[in-house]
């Protein structure tokens, strides 16, 4: 089948049955333990979710479905034949954990072709929200102004039996990621080119309409980048719009995915202070300066990973075959032999080494992409496909409401005390 929801529906009755299964046989199984650090501590590595689409390993990095992103970029199919793998595929993959062929890949592209108008009140809202309002936050309104037409909760609301919770659940999801790249075109264009929309080109697959709606001028190759960008996937749950929306929230966090902006101006601070060609040892001297100053080293660390994200690499890689002499690389280059081995100095940074934000925004400014602002809501349109996949599979699992138990310091303090 070309269909996405049939191959979904396939995949349903085994998944089911894994989990019963796991539940029945190793319910009293321990996973892990939770030490006071932990809890004091971000509840940093407690083994306490189901995730079945990706898995962080602290070495490796993630995996999609038991693919490493190499691997991927390997066996997904391309938008042309040996290109950036398309989205749409991984999609595919997220639902039902198989690799598709290139048809069925063209099928989910022509399948959420048919659901990406956006409707006229979220174009309203948009434009009415003051010129400065971030991106993020743009996009968080427009996603909680989509949830009137939530099919979920409007069955909800008609009483709709749990075991069918599945069906508007990927009803909302797919509506959601087919609207995303008008949205954020429609962000894009409000906030830096005076408003006027570009309509989508019913020939092109989510990634490329997504570049072509965000505007003419740019690069050719950038509907590549924008799949490579796209096809790194991430983590949320609950209605669609309602929980994406939240997981958005999180993500425009400066820790977290607005690093990517932050980036950008550390970097261009740099050049500023530094000019096009720094010698290593002045780039010592500035990321001292920045740590010194109180501030983290935007693009470094990681709260699971021990090496270099392999999203870094990734885009290191597309780099490399497509822009080598662009001085902004040359730059994120030498700070990568640079950085790592000061922050270990610092004999507290877990892990020295770049995640993806350290690059992602040099090769948006390559290809004419240069409101950094901007950045993070790309992110977050990535994002979609790994969240709302997962949202999809929690709802069929039927798992429950998720409800980690808090303490206060004297509830800690007194069962440290009587152990
Ligand atoms: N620059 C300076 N200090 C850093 C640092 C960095 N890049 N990374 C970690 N540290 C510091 C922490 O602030 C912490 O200091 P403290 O004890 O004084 O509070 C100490 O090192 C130990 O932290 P950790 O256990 O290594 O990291 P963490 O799990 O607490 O935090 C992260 C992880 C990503 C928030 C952190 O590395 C960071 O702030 N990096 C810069 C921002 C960034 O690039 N975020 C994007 C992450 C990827 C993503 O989610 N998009």
């Amino acid at each position: 089948t070309t269909d996405l929801k049939a191959a979904f529906m396939e995949a349903i009755p085994q998944e089911m049955e894994r989990l019963k299964m796991l539940k029945k046989e190793h319910g009293a199984a321990v996973l892990g333990q939770v030490t006071v650090e932990q809890a004091v501590g971000g509840m940093r590595g407690i083994p306490a979710l189901l995730w079945e689409t990706s898995l962080l390993d602290a070495e490796e990095g993630i995996r999609f479905r038991g693919y490493s992103i190499p691997e991927l970029q390997e066996r997904l199919p391309g938008a042309k034949p040996g290109g950036e793998p398309l989205p749409e595929g991984m999609l595919w993959l997220l639902l039902t954990g198989q690799i598709p062929t290139a048809e069925q890949a063209h099928g989910v592209t022509g399948m959420l072709r048919e659901r990406s108008a956006v409707p006229a009140h979220v174009q309203q809202v948009l434009a009415a929200l003051p010129s400065g309002t971030h991106p993020m936050t743009q996009l968080c309104t427009a996603v909680l102004a989509l949830q009137s037409g939530s099919k979920f909760a409007a069955a909800y609301d008609q009483g709709v039996h749990k075991s069918k919770y599945w069906e508007p659940v990927y009803e909302d999801s797919m509506d959601l990621i087919a609207k995303l790249p008008g949205i954020a075109a429609a962000i894009y264009r409000n906030t830096y080119k005076g408003g006027a929309r570009i309509e989508p080109d019913p020939s092109l697959d989510w990634a490329a309409n997504l570049a072509h709606q965000m505007g003419a001028r740019l690069a050719p190759r950038s509907d590549e980048l924008l799949c490579v960008k796209i096809a790194s996937v991430g983590s949320a749950l609950s209605d669609p719009y309602l929980s994406y929306a939240a997981g958005m929230a999180g993500l425009a966090g400066p820790l977290h995915g607005l690093a990517n902006q932050e980036t950008l101006r550390w970097v261009h601070g740099v050049q500023q202070e530094l000019g096009e060609s720094p010698t290593k040892e002045q780039l010592r001297d500035y990321v001292w300066a920045t740590l010194k100053g109180g501030k983290v080293v935007p693009g470094f660390g990681h709260a699971v990973l021990r090496k270099t994200d392999p999203r870094y690499t990734c885009l290191r890689g597309f780099a490399q075959r497509h822009m080598p002499e662009y001085p902004l690389f040359r730059l994120v280059s030498i700070l990568y032999e640079v950085v790592p081995d000061i922050l270990m100095q610092t004999g507290k940074v877990k892990n020295p080494y770049p995640n993806v934000d350290a690059h992602s925004g040099v090769l948006l400014q390559y290809y004419g992409i240069t409101e950094e602002r901007f950045y993070t809501v790309l992110f977050g349109v990535s994002r979609a496909l790994g969240v709302l996949s997962q949202g999809i599979w929690s709802r069929t699992l039927g798992l429950p409401i998720e409800r980690p138990k808090s303490l206060t310091i004297d509830a800690m303090l007194q069962h440290v005390a009587s152990n």
